[in-house]
């Protein structure tokens, strides 16, 4: 790594997405105006680049992860001059646009598709992948990953809904019309693109090879060559499946065909190893910190980290890894942890303010096809009633993407019409309008943080070495970079405890969430401490 840093590299981005971000239009779905109003709330937080999940077009099985005309804005979200203005105005609050890229596969419902499934010998026909006989591929949202199709006999491939039909990524034609609207847009001049499940179109079918297939390297080479190369613009790539190594490849300096991935080891931490994501474990935070030592050392010097715990797929931090009696301790902890490492910070609506997630009573209430098919399916089971209740309550997706909460009015300030998904009760008490009253929010604790990240290179580009990497509740790490040092400490414990930092104990505090300690052979630390320590050495 040389010492001169990249925006991206630099960059605080802000995960929106537009569903639960903000209603202007009294339908109770948030829109791009709704945004627009929000921008300078979003600016206000030190934010730079903001990612916007999908407005394009689609019937939002999905919640626009299914997209039907990658050329339209959706009318739910408002129209496409609506969309210019958006982008005009993250420009000209000096921030970037990063817009939601979805080619694994597009919507039943896209032109294509329907066209595909109307003969054997349609022009579309190998847009998508289309058998004889199903293999035994299961898809991500329960049952198979293949669909008979009547009207020719086939079964086409989906790893995600049966509306989510998989795009044939070995199709040259399909490719080349890819790679031109992906050009369209970034002509229209957004700055990038988060990548969605990118690592999946390197499948291999034949051979079970579908994350990480053998196609992958040499499809994200075409695409970085025909769309990226010599672009001002930042590419993060969500690659659920991959590898840490292989990761690091990925986005190594040199060569990088990304500047950066969503790498996922982490936060399947708290799931019971290969019973997918529904089976639930407690986090052992010993693993938890072996693997930031590992990503953290392995991109060092060749790749970058995306520094995130939160998207509109998991559940939210606070409840999942924090505490609830320590809510706001606990969300300034995880953020410290997380934002101190080196990458690219990553928030997530609602984060910044300390959201939970959410139980509702009845499932009727949840609206995610993930969590229905799930939910179907265990029943199929015989799983007990409680026992899929439980899953839904840490897992479920619609834990993230309840409207934010904006205040304490009706509907959280979000809509002033009943919202598509309901809003999290709590919000009475939690609301962006609450936090911002407090000095001593969440708020105003990741503002801070963000500042003191930009102040000292060293957050950029320091070394990471865990201390106490074996105790189970003290998450610590020193940086260093030339005359920098800082300790980062958290504390992901309900009780204090003493610990022997006797070493550290000529630095000065930069930032806290309770009070300053004095760091001796006997620091009392209490529950959900966090703090950075720097000094000039
Ligand atoms: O998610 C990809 C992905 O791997 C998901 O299956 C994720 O693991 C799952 O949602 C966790 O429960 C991306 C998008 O982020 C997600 O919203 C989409 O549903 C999915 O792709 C299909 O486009
Ligand atoms: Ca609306």
């Amino acid at each position: 790594m040389n010492d001169s840093v990249k925006w991206w590299q630099k960059a605080v981005v802000y995960q929106i997405y537009p569903l639960s971000f903000k209603d202007s239009n009294h339908d109770g779905i948030g829109d791009i105006l709704g945004i627009i109003e929000k921008l300078d709330y979003i600016k206000n937080l030190g934010v730079d680049v903001i990612w916007l999940s999908p407005i394009y077009q689609s019937p939002m099985e999905d919640n626009g992860y299914d997209i039907s005309d990658y050329y339209q804005i959706d009318p739910v979200f408002g129209t496409f001059s609506d969309f210019l203005q958006l982008l005009k105005e993250v420009h000209l609050r000096d921030m970037k646009m990063i817009m939601d890229l979805v080619v694994n596969h597009t919507s039943d419902e896209h032109i294509w598709f329907k066209e595909s499934k109307k003969s054997l010998d349609n022009p579309y026909r190998d847009y998508y992948i289309w058998k004889d006989k199903p293999t035994d591929i299961s898809s991500v949202f329960s049952g198979s990953a293949w669909e008979f199709d009547e009207n020719t006999k086939q079964y086409y491939f989906h790893l995600f809904s049966k509306k989510q039909p998989d795009l044939n990524w070995q199709n040259p034609k399909l490719r080349q019309v890819i790679y031109e609207m992906i050009n369209y847009w970034l002509n229209l001049g957004i700055d990038g693109f988060r990548l969605d499940v990118i690592d999946l179109i390197g499948k291999d079918i034949e051979h079970v090879q579908i994350g990480n297939g053998p196609f992958l390297d040499q499809n994200l080479k075409e695409l970085y060559d025909t769309c990226f190369k010599g672009r001002n613009i930042m590419t993060v790539g969500e690659m659920p499946t991959l590898s840490i190594q292989k990761a690091a490849q990925i986005t190594n300096q040199n060569a990088p065909l990304l500047n950066m991935i969503f790498q996922f080891e982490h936060l399947s931490l708290d799931e019971i190893p290969k019973r997918g994501k529904w089976m639930l474990q407690k986090l052992d935070l010993i693993e938890f910190k072996a693997y930031f030592d590992k990503i953290q050392k392995t991109n060092f010097n060749h790749g970058w980290n995306s520094l995130f715990l939160s998207n509109h797929d998991q559940p939210r931090v606070v409840s999942r890894f924090g505490n609830l009696s320590y809510r706001k301790e606990s969300a300034k902890m995880l953020a410290t942890i997380l934002y101190s490492m080196q990458g690219t910070p990553y928030v997530y609506q609602g984060e910044e303010i300390g959201m939970t997630g959410v139980r509702f009573q009845n499932i009727s209430e949840y609206k995610d096809v993930e969590t229905l098919n799930m939910y179907h399916e265990f029943l199929d089971k015989k799983v007990p009633m409680k026992d899929i209740m439980e899953s839904i309550y840490a897992k479920s997706r619609d834990n993230s993407r309840t409207p934010m909460q904006w205040n304490n009015q009706l509907y959280a300030g979000f809509s002033d019409e009943n919202p598509w998904l309901m809003v999290n009760p709590n919000y009475k008490e939690i609301n962006a309008t609450f936090d911002l009253e407090d000095q001593d929010g969440v708020f105003f604790f990741y503002k801070k943080l963000f500042e003191i990240r930009k102040s000292y290179t060293v957050f950029d580009l320091g070394d990471f070495n865990l201390i106490y990497p074996k105790d189970a509740f003290l998450f610590a790490y020193t940086r260093k970079y030339k005359e920098q040092l800082i300790l980062v400490i958290g504390h992901f414990n309900n009780q204090e405890a003493e610990y022997d930092l006797e070493e550290f104990k000529d630095m000065d505090c930069l930032l806290t969430n309770k009070s300053s300690l004095k760091l001796s052979n006997k620091t009392m630390i209490s529950p959900y401490y966090c703090a950075i320590y720097y000094k000039n050495h």
